[in-house]
């Protein structure tokens, strides 16, 4: 029987939600310390845990069909892959920073210095983009030490609170390339990996957008039902259902996350009250 290999991050920043993300898509499997294989019992699955370094490259061997990894690193390695979905999760940046003292005039700052990185070559094609002739010295970690023992006068490195950069005596001075998750997919999978793949990214897709929407239940006056209707539509058409109270109706209905906060002021002003904010597990349009 045909199978999904999939790789995910053994254990690092990108693990729980990778986790988490095939287990709201209903896909059961075991996770262990010691585990480098685990097999789904309920989908044609068998789930790789990698190094995130590594998964490019065995995604683009195919000895994985498709694997989660920061856009950093896909970015950066350049493998031969097919990049499927931007996933929301492990968001971060790849930032310029230079000591705090320094008064940054722009990025000609660097004309001529020393830039201490993991990334040379997302780096090296910024530093091309912005005609600044710099001297990229890569290292493979602990990069945000560099400029305090002298090995540079500023780093580019991955920033997330930007803590770390903070608490090294940095400052960020320019973001050159924002990242999160993606699902990669080897470029040569069979029809049948094909059909895996789509059933999977249409269960993705069901939680993801669940994930941006909430289901919300009020009070309103039925002089105010078709403005509120106009305000909220949801997937087609709102439910009203009359309240034992004459002249008033409860509306249920369906909101994206982004408008939340505008949309209850608003329903509050037109005498909304009683007003439920629930959670969606899954939405399928
Ligand atoms: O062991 P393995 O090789 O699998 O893991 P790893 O240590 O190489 O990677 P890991 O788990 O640290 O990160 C995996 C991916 O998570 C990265 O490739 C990014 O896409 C993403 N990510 C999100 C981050 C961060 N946030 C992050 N904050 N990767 C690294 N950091 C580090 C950064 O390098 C710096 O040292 O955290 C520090 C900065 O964090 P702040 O919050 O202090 O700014
Ligand atoms: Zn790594």
């Amino acid at each position: 029987m045909n199978k999904l290999k999939i790789a995910i991050q053994k254990s690092g920043r990108l693990s729980d939600d990778s986790v988490k993300l095939f287990k709201e898509c209903g896909i059961k499997f075991e996770v262990g310390k010691s585990k480098l294989k685990s097999t789904s019992r309920n989908f044609p699955a068998d789930f790789l845990f990698l190094r995130d370094d590594d998964i490019p490259g065995y995604v683009e061997d195919g000895v994985a069909d498709l694997g989660i990894v920061g856009k950093n690193v896909l970015v950066e390695y350049g493998n031969d892959v097919e990049s499927i979905k931007e996933l929301g999760f492990s968001k971060c940046r790849l930032s310029l920073a230079v000591p705090r003292e320094v008064e940054y005039p722009g990025v000609e700052y660097f004309q001529g210095k020393s830039i201490a990185t993991s990334y040379p070559n997302l780096l090296g094609q910024y530093l091309k983009g912005k005609g600044v002739d710099a001297h990229v010295h890569q290292i493979s970690g602990s990069v945000e030490i560099a400029p305090g023992i002298g090995l540079a006068e500023g780093v580019c490195d991955i920033v997330s609170t930007g803590g770390t950069l903070l608490s090294n005596g940095l400052k960020e001075v320019e973001t050159i390339f924002k990242s999160e998750a993606v699902l990669i997919a080897n470029n040569k999978l069979s029809d049948e990996k094909k059909e895996l793949l789509e059933k999977l990214l249409f269960r993705i897709n069901a939680v993801q957008t669940a994930q941006n929407h909430k289901y919300v239940l009020l009070n309103a006056p039925n002089d105010k039902l078709q403005q509120i209707i106009e305000l909220m539509p949801g997937m087609r058409s709102p439910t009203i259902t009359p309240l034992a109270q004459e002249g008033w109706s409860s509306i249920h209905s369906v909101i994206k996350e982004s408008d939340f906060w505008e949309n209850i002021e608003t329903l509050r002003k037109w005498g909304a009250e009683g007003i439920l904010v629930i959670p969606i597990e899954k939405m399928i349009s």
